[in-house]
């Protein structure tokens, strides 16, 4: 039902422009006629999905969304969750149909987001830009193909949902993998509050009422954090104080326990579910190969730890020696950390408070990156830029994209537009004092100078990334922060297909 309203906004808008006489005439003369955008329902959109091809193979999954109740070593919180923390995987190969059954019995609206993948714009779970809202109570059926192989993830889209337990991974696989391992482990980074210390939307309004807000509360504090510093986030590492740090749903003292074998070489996929916090993750006694990013494959790099941004996923192949080997992911700036085995043989379990040397050692990020030559952009001009200016503050709790607040009941306001053939190069700008994990929905974006594919990107405080892609995926897609706070605060804004 607001799927409707909203395109009638669209008519009314453009129709609104032309009624109020001489000065709609000037803006006219001057400028063009205001923008259009494609629907997301519309024939562009099918005929990009068409264009897709696809294998004709179905995945069909049943998502459950409802209250649940989590045990973390002893320790019960109450949560909502797609049945477990984190979802069972879903698996399926590239060119298949993902068809996800989603059933709301959440007291609340929901969505599902598909992160990362270049799918449908209408698939895509943004309540009030590609669909209506999944009320309470109801259904609603994904299906979409998955084009392109790689590590992926999903998570609602409303509100900050996400600091929830509704999260899981999506793996493409590739049925022409050129990667030779003999095992493969996924793993989901977490930072829980929920149901321990509040809830997520506690947690938003605290945040909204800014630094006043919390001395107006005579300095208990509540859910902020103070003074998580990170030299390699260029400062304020975050806002939000957790409780827990999570590895697959999991604290320290009751950890994951991933069992291989001696020699074995394994794939790890690792994705940061967080809402706002960066991992910095190791394996005790191995360095790891870096071999994709976002789910795109990269030339390997090998690198003791890996930083990693809410949002951001990362693939690394290591061989395994032999015994119990502790894999940490510390919650960067904070000074907690999640916790996960490796055993391949015998050996006392790593402690819960573990540490690990790596974590130390080389720190690799997206810029040590560049692409495999298999997923390079072909050479071309550049036809269109655009540009995404990050600001805002902690104290005003201002967070915004080019001077614009993200209104969801006006989404095309300030939105960057695009036509379909172009290729754009999108400057992503952070005049902030903090850094932000910026997403591109629908896209996977190259870093400029022949650096990685990539869909999120930590944009450090004072400077900016510049990334190109081909519009190739017409529809409105969600540009934001991927701190779930930041983007509920306003720093979000829609990349949009125009129609000429
Ligand atoms: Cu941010």
């Amino acid at each position: 039902m607001n799927f409707e309203i909203h395109n009638a906004n669209l008519t009314r808008r453009g129709f609104l422009v032309v009624g109020t006489g001489a000065l709609a005439a000037i803006a006219l003369a001057s400028c063009t006629t205001p923008p259009r955008y494609v629907s997301p329902t519309g024939a562009a959109v099918q005929q990009a999905e068409v264009a897709r091809g696809g294998t004709g193979r179905v995945t069909s999954v049943d998502l459950v969304a409802s209250p649940t109740q989590v045990d973390f070593a002893g320790t019960t919180a109450d949560t909502w969750s797609f049945g477990s923390v984190p979802a069972p995987t879903i698996r399926l190969a590239a060119g298949d149909t993902l068809r996800a059954n989603v059933r709301n019995q959440l007291p609340a609206e929901t969505s599902v987001h598909w992160h990362g993948l270049a799918l449908r714009n209408d698939m895509d779970g943004i309540p009030g830009t590609t669909q209506a809202p999944i009320g309470a109570g109801e259904n609603f059926r994904y299906e979409f193909v998955a084009a392109h192989p790689g590590t992926y993830w999903f998570h609602p889209h409303v509100g900050p949902q996400l600091d929830r337990g509704l999260y899981g991974a999506l793996i493409v696989e590739d049925p022409n993998e050129p990667l030779i391992y003999d095992d493969e482990w996924v793993v989901i980074l977490d930072d829980w509050l929920d149901g321990v210390t509040g809830t997520p939307d506690e947690v938003l309004e605290e945040l909204r009422a800014g630094m006043a807000g919390m001395m107006g509360d005579g300095g208990t504090g509540g859910h902020m954090m103070m003074g998580a510093r990170s030299d390699l986030l260029g400062g304020d590492a975050g806002d939000v104080f957790y409780p827990h740090y999570l590895i697959n749903g999991r604290p320290p003292a009751d950890p994951d326990t991933f069992t291989s074998a001696p020699g074995r070489r394994v794939r790890i996929r690792i994705i940061n579910a967080g809402s706002d916090t960066a991992f910095r993750v190791a394996l005790g006694g191995h360095r790891l190969t870096v071999t994709h990013s976002d789910g795109f494959p990269v030339n390997p790099v090998e690198t003791d730890a890996i930083l990693i941004g809410m949002g951001e996923r990362y693939d690394a192949l290591v061989t395994l020696g032999d015994g119990a080997f502790p894999f940490v992911a510390a919650a960067e700036g904070k000074g907690g950390t999640a916790l996960a085995i490796v055993r391949t043989g015998s050996g006392d379990p790593p402690r819960a408070s573990a540490t690990v040397a790596e974590l130390t050692g080389s720190v690799l990020t997206a810029v040590a990156l560049t692409a495999d030559p298999s997923v390079v952009l072909s050479t071309r001009a550049i036809d269109r830029e655009l540009t995404a200016t990050l600001s805002g503050s902690m104290m005003a709790y201002d967070w915004a994209i080019n001077g614009r607040r993200f209104d969801p009941a006006d989404p095309l306001a300030g939105a960057l537009g695009v036509t379909q053939g172009e290729r754009v190069r999108l400057r992503i700008e952070n005049t902030t004092q903090m850094w932000h994990p910026f997403h591109l929905h629908g896209h996977t974006y190259q870093h400029s100078g022949s650096g990685p594919r990539k869909d999120t990107s930590i944009v450090l405080p004072r400077q900016s990334v510049t990334v190109e892609f081909d519009a190739d995926n017409p529809g409105l897609w969600a540009a934001h922060c991927h701190n779930i706070y930041h983007a509920e605060a306003g720093m979000m804004t829609l990349l949009g297909y125009q129609t000429t």
